[in-house]
């Protein structure tokens, strides 16, 4: 569908095309491995095709991406890291020198260096992998926190913003552009029946109670390379919504997505359970890392997996409810499905909210 090897050609790469397959399992971007042939060897290129429709700026999010990996680069080399350059997603410019490139329909399309031997994983594997995971996030936002300059830009106005979900929510429930609500009307009233939980972080956030951080706001497992070998948390990725945010929400999509033992669109729901090792672990690799968290904020992180989960799973019933417009799908009822899980997962919160909480408590 899209000419690899003309896109490829637009960035300083040289290297000759050989060729170029879809990769990763992301629900947003289009993502390519490229291979090419450098001077006689082989290497691999990350390129991507930032979604337009979900980021409706791709130039400023392309200079927010600039900047942090500009700002990681430079914190690790001057560390004296040995492996800088797989530690980071770094972008190669484009032959006009620009961080970026844009084909003739204006999509805007970027490059990386493939980070080899390390992986993304779908489903966590042990909860050894919930501390790298976490810890690789916690020293992310640190970077965050000293990055030089302006805010960065807002990439998706109120991604986070739970109480402006609900009511994007409820408006696609009464729209119901598919004839779809009335089929899905357990779920509906499932969300509408924890609205409340919906404006606590929103509403501490506005009155200054939470303070608002450098977050990376898409924190799910399969946006942290972990090394094959060593199983570190060596690279985060996706960077395209670290904007102003709240720590609450990375570690929130944590809980969500590192301590199940079922796909997130797992369709027998029985299966989904938030396992109370795997939250430890989490607590554990991110309260080491993130120093910096105020009583709150700890107070609130047992409440963030529930508020995360809970946000993910409006938006996928949204989305259905839209016809499937945001999240790529791969079969008719997709977000319905994933919608489930999210739900199940609440519940599971829900049941250990206590003893998740006495956890925190002991880090
Ligand atoms: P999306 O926004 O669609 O989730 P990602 O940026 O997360 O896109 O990329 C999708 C997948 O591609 C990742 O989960 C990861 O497996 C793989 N990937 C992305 N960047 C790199 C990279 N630099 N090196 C190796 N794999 C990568
Ligand atoms: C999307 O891009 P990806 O697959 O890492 C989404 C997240 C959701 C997640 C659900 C920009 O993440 O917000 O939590 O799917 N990213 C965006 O799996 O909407
Ligand atoms: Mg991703």
């Amino acid at each position: 569908m899209f000419d690899l090897q003309a896109i490829a050609g637009l960035f300083d790469l040289r290297a000759d095309y050989v060729f170029g397959t879809p990769y990763g399992s992301g629900h947003i971007n289009d993502t390519f491995r490229l291979i090419m042939d450098q001077a006689g060897m082989r290497v691999s290129f990350i390129l991507q095709r930032v979604n337009s429709n979900v980021f409706k700026q791709p130039i400023p999010l392309m200079e927010n991406v600039k900047r942090v990996t500009d700002e990681a680069l430079r914190v690790l080399l001057a560390s004296g890291c040995k492996e800088a350059y797989r530690r980071t997603l770094t972008l190669i410019p484009a032959k006009d020198g620009k961080p970026y490139a844009q084909d003739a329909e204006g999509n805007v399309w970027r490059v990386y260096p493939f980070i080899d031997r390390a992986r993304t994983y779908d489903m966590i594997e042990n909860p050894g992998q919930c501390v790298e995971v976490a810890r690789a996030f916690g020293n992310f936002q640190k970077l965050g926190a000293d990055l030089p300059g302006e805010p960065l830009f807002e990439t998706i106005p109120d991604f986070h913003n739970t109480t402006k979900r609900f009511k994007n929510f409820l408006n696609a429930v009464s729209a119901d552009p598919l004839g779809r609500a009335a089929s899905v009307q357990k779920e509906i009233d499932w969300f509408l029946s924890r609205e409340a939980d919906c404006h606590k972080v929103v509403n501490y956030l506005a009155s200054g109670e939470l303070p608002l951080r450098v977050t990376h706001n898409d924190t799910k497992l399969n946006n942290v390379m972990l090394d094959d070998v060593t199983g570190e948390g060596i690279c985060v990725i996706d960077l395209d919504t670290t904007m102003p945010g709240s720590s609450l929400y990375d570690f929130g999509d944590m809980i969500r997505t590192s301590t199940s033992p079922a796909a997130e669109d797992e369709k027998d729901v029985s299966k989904v359970t938030m396992r109370m090792e795997y939250f430890e672990a989490l607590a554990k690799g991110y309260c080491e890392a993130a120093t910096f968290l105020t009583p709150l904020e700890k107070e609130l992180l047992p409440f963030s997996g529930k508020l995360l989960t809970m946000e993910c799973g409006m938006r996928f019933l949204t989305d259905y409810l839209e016809g499937d417009v945001y999240f790529k799908i791969k079969r008719p009822e997709h977000n319905l499905d994933r919608c489930r899980t999210q739900i199940a997962l609440v519940e599971s919160i829900e049941a250990q909210m206590d003893a998740m909480s006495a956890i925190v408590a002991k880090y």
